[in-house]
Formats: C-alpha cells, sequence, structure tokens
C-alpha cells in the first residue's frame, strides 16, 4: 500500500502488460520479496517505486512515473497533453501531494519522530487537507470532473489514515472522494492483486497517538 500502488492501479487503469514485483521496506536493507534481492541495487534511492523499462532504463519518483505511463496510452484521458494548461494543472497537483502532502504524512509512520514533531506534522497535513477539502466542494476530482492521475496518488495517500489514525471526519468532501474513487475497477483488481500480500505482511504496530 506504498505510494506505488498508484502507479500499479494506474497500469491497471490503462489496462498496459507489466508486472509487479513487492518490496519489503519494513526489512534493512529493502528487499524484493520473490528472492530477497537487495532493492537499492535495482534503486539507490531505496525507496518505490521502480519501473523498469523494454529499453533496460529504470525510472524511479512517483510524479514522473505516472506521467510516464498516461503518456503512453494518450487515449485514456488520464492526463492531458504536455504544453497544455490542463496538463500544467495535473503536474502542480502531483507536486504539491508528493511534496506536502506525502513527505508530510511519511513521518507518521516513523516509530523514532518524537510525538511532538508528529504533532507539527498532523497541523500541517490538516491544513493541506483543508485546502483540498475546498476544491473538492464543487467537483469530483482534483482538476475537474475527470479522473487523472493525481487522483490516483491522493487517494493512495489519504488512504494511509487509518494506519496513523488522522482524522478524516473533518473532510466530508475527501471522504466521498475516497469511495468514488474506490469503487473504480482499477482499483476494485489492485485490491484483489495486492490482498494476500498485504495480509501475509502486515504493518508494524504504530504507536498509541494522542
Ligand atoms: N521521492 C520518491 C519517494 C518515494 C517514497 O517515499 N517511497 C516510500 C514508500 S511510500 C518508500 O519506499 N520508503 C522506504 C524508505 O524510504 O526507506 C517518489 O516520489 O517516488
Amino acid at each position: 500500500m506504498a505510494c506505488s500502488s498508484a502507479a500499479h492501479m494506474i497500469l491497471l487503469e490503462l489496462g498496459l502488460e507489466h508486472e509487479i514485483e513487492f518490496v519489503d521496506i519494513y526489512s534493512q536493507p529493502h528487499i524484493l520479496l520473490k528472492d530477497k534481492t537487495v532493492y537499492a541495487i535495482i534503486n539507490p534511492k531505496n525507496a518505490v517505486p521502480a519501473l523498469l523499462l523494454d529499453s533496460g532504463q529504470v525510472l524511479t519518483e512517483i510524479g514522473v512515473i505516472l506521467q510516464y505511463l498516461a503518456d503512453l496510452k494518450p487515449s485514456s484521458e488520464l492526463l492531458p497533453a504536455a504544453g497544455t494548461m490542463e496538463r500544467y494543472r495535473v503536474m502542480e497537483w502531483l507536486s504539491f501531494i508528493g511534496s506536502d502532502i506525502h513527505k508530510t504524512i511519511g513521518p507518521l509512520f516513523n516509530p523514532k519522530m518524537p510525538e511532538a514533531g508528529k504533532e507539527i506534522m498532523r497541523q500541517n497535513l490538516a491544513r493541506r487537507l483543508s485546502y483540498v477539502e475546498q476544491i473538492l466542494k464543487n467537483q469530483k476530482y482534483l482538476t475537474g470532473d475527470s479522473f487523472t492521475i493525481a487522483d490516483a496518488y491522493l487517494f493512495i495517500m489519504t488512504g494511509w489514515q487509518p494506519y496513523f489514525k488522522f482524522d478524516l471526519g473533518p473532510y466530508p468532501n475527501l471522504k466521498t472522494f475516497q469511495q468514488r474513487i474506490a469503487s473504480r475497477p482499477s482499483f476494485l483488481k489492485f485490491f484483489e492483486q495486492v490482498r494476500e500480500v498485504v495480509h501475509a505482511m502486515p504493518l508494524p504496530e504504530f504507536p498509541k497517538q494522542s
């Protein structure tokens, strides 16, 4: 259920042929579940996702991988054409989710992060999600009424909240957005594919939060 799940969902959304390798990012070093290959050999930055292309090149960074995939099938309309203002709007969201939401949530998973630091992160997150909540008041998705790769990314990020006990109660529009995407065939198929792995690898116990 890491951020890489957004790429997995988009692969299914686009119907692109692919293989998924699961990575245990709780083990040190991180390893591939399949054969215990040390993951840093594939991505020296040691973070998922990494996309191995037919050319042999490895592409990393979720915001870029999502654009790369969507550009393979422009007819899917998951991402407007390069150079258009609509495209920059999606990129604007990808950047905001990546730097201001994703990296605010990450520390909440870290058992070594002091509670006071986590509280600051939760406050920052609340401020940023309030902005998202306002946007979703009058439209179904982040950039309007069409689902894009940015929605998949936000969906995976905010789907983490039961794990770090961040209450989505004050964000009813965001909750509706979550439910809307959770009923997409791509998510249902994704969940079917990861269910066994997720159940076999429960997340570590997180310290209780006030
Ligand atoms: N800059 C990377 C960050 C990806 C990232 O934070 N991945 C997390 C999972 S959501 C991870 O692999 N963490 C393991 C680690 O940092 O050791 C991106 O945007 O793709």
